[in-house]
């Protein structure tokens, strides 16, 4: 296997505006629905909020500078949606605006390229109030806005990507209610999932309209690799129902243009899908110039008639599943290495989605837009801060999608989550993906081992050795 990368590739880190920026009321931004959940006591670690995050609004050239002297090609950031329009109606604040105009010139003046998202889950809390994901409504505003930011920054940011993982935004923020707005309703959950997916296709619509010549409309899910627990028809038919909630929802109609038919059997209980209006799903299915896929790690599950058993799907504390219409799916914890998140490490997951989307989505370029590691690193006495394991981490990911590159898969970048510790919502400041340390009481920035191993591999395109030990 070779371990050199194809030229051209992109090599970039990514953050989300809420898990950043703080500054939650400066120039005219108001409360998102991450504002409002995080000052409600209870919802995330210690009652932490994104009010000052790790400051990046007031330290955008700092950071940008970072990036910089990493040598690396590529960023990718995401528009705060309450800034630009705060109330999710309506013209857009001027100033919101400057703000990334600003930030897109840093990174283009330094040759990196800017990968933008128009969603990474901070709705206007207006739109919520409206009814938020689960009425159709929001897919309408949705479009408006991605117009708006459309106009403003089409003549410098060429990579557009309309939401980040609509799962979560749905099933997590619906469902299970462990994100933002908090709320555990089942059939709000589908709905949600379905304006989503309307969203992503009026909002490509919208893009492609006032975008320039080149422009490239993309989306980024974090499809599940979902694996049975063993080969029994029970467990193969609790992955197909797994499948069909993480996965299949949002792909069959964004690359398909129809929801699965077994996803609707499966849900019958819950809901005649009559949400779904004639002609939403052709909509839904945009062409796609590239699909972002963000991978952390895989679900093993069998069959349960045991209603009680312990949930191991690694998706926070709840006692309501995010997953609608499912009763009879345990979810176990998969052996081997974790990480600070409790995650278990699984490179291979990453080859088999890859694999997968070259099939399921054939001629569309695919991209990495997650993949990272929390773990507890501290800075040694002299401030220098060794995390080994995430160096570990990443060169088994980027071996697995070397792999896959080998195996035909046109993967044309790599996004490492993060560029630097930040607000890990629910769980707030106590775990850390960054290549870069923050310390979050003076805002210090130290590039961490990682950051430097990584570094040498934007330089290069070859995958650097893992220090030993
Ligand atoms: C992604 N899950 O979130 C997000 O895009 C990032 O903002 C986040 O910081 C990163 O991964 C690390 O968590 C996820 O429970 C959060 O399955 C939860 C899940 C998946 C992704």
């Amino acid at each position: 296997m070779s371990d050199t990368f194809p030229a051209g590739f992109l090599w970039g880190t990514a953050t989300a505006a809420y898990q950043i920026e703080g500054a939650p009321q400066e120039d005219g931004r108001t409360p998102s629905i991450w504002d409002t959940f995080s000052h409600t006591p209870g919802k995330t670690e210690g009652g932490a909020t994104g009010d000052i995050a790790v400051d990046h609004y007031h330290r955008r050239a700092e950071d940008v500078r970072l990036m910089a002297d990493l040598g690396l090609n590529a960023y990718r950031f995401s528009v705060s949606w309450p800034r630009v329009q705060p109330t999710g109606r309506g013209p857009a604040v001027q100033r919101g605006l400057d703000f990334y105009r600003g930030l897109v010139d840093d990174l283009l003046d330094h040759g990196i390229e800017p990968v933008l998202t128009l969603y990474h889950w901070d709705l206007p809390q207006e739109l919520e109030a409206a009814g938020g994901w689960p009425e159709r409504e929001t897919a309408y505003r949705f479009a408006e806005y991605a117009r708006l930011v459309g106009e403003a920054l089409g003549d410098r940011v060429r990579r557009w990507t309309t939401l980040n993982e609509p799962w979560c935004s749905s099933f997590l923020g619906y469902g299970s209610g462990v994100h933002a707005p908090g709320r555990t309703d089942p059939l709000a959950t589908l709905r949600a999932a379905h304006h989503l997916n309307l969203g992503h296709g009026l909002a490509a619509q919208a893009l492609r309209s006032v975008l320039p010549a080149g422009g490239q409309v993309s989306v980024s899910l974090n499809p599940s690799c979902v694996r049975a627990r063993t080969q029994s028809p029970d467990d193969l038919d609790a992955r197909r129902q797994i499948d069909a909630l993480a996965n299949r929802i949002f792909s069959g109609p964004m690359l398909n243009g129809a929801y699965p038919e077994d996803l609707i059997a499966d849900t019958a209980r819950l809901t005649d899908w009559s949400f779904v209006q004639s002609g939403d799903e052709a909509l839904c299915k945009q062409p796609l110039d590239s699909l972002g896929i963000n991978y952390y790690t895989p679900a093993v599950v069998s069959a349960s008639t045991d209603p009680t058993a312990e949930r191991h799907d690694g998706h926070g504390a709840s006692d309501h599943s995010p997953w609608p219409g499912v009763d009879s799916v345990a979810f176990h914890q998969p052996p081997g290495e974790v990480t600070e998140m409790g995650w278990s490490v699984d490179p291979t997951g990453m080859y088999e989605l890859l694999m997968r989307y070259s099939r399921e989505a054939p001629g569309v370029p695919l991209q990495i837009t997650e993949s990272g590691a929390a773990y507890d690193d501290k800075p040694d006495a002299d401030g220098v801060v060794h995390d080994p394991e995430r160096i570990r981490y990443l060169h088994a990911h980027l071996s697995a999608v070397r792999r896959a590159i080998d195996d035909g898969a046109d993967v044309r970048g790599y996004f490492l989550w993060s560029l630097m510790d930040n607000f890990e919502w629910a769980y707030g400041y106590t775990k850390r993906f960054g290549v870069v340390r923050v310390d979050f009481e003076t805002q210090r920035r130290t590039p961490k081992s990682s950051a430097h191993w990584y570094a040498k591999l934007a330089a290069t395109g070859v995958l650097p050795d893992v220090p030993l030990g």
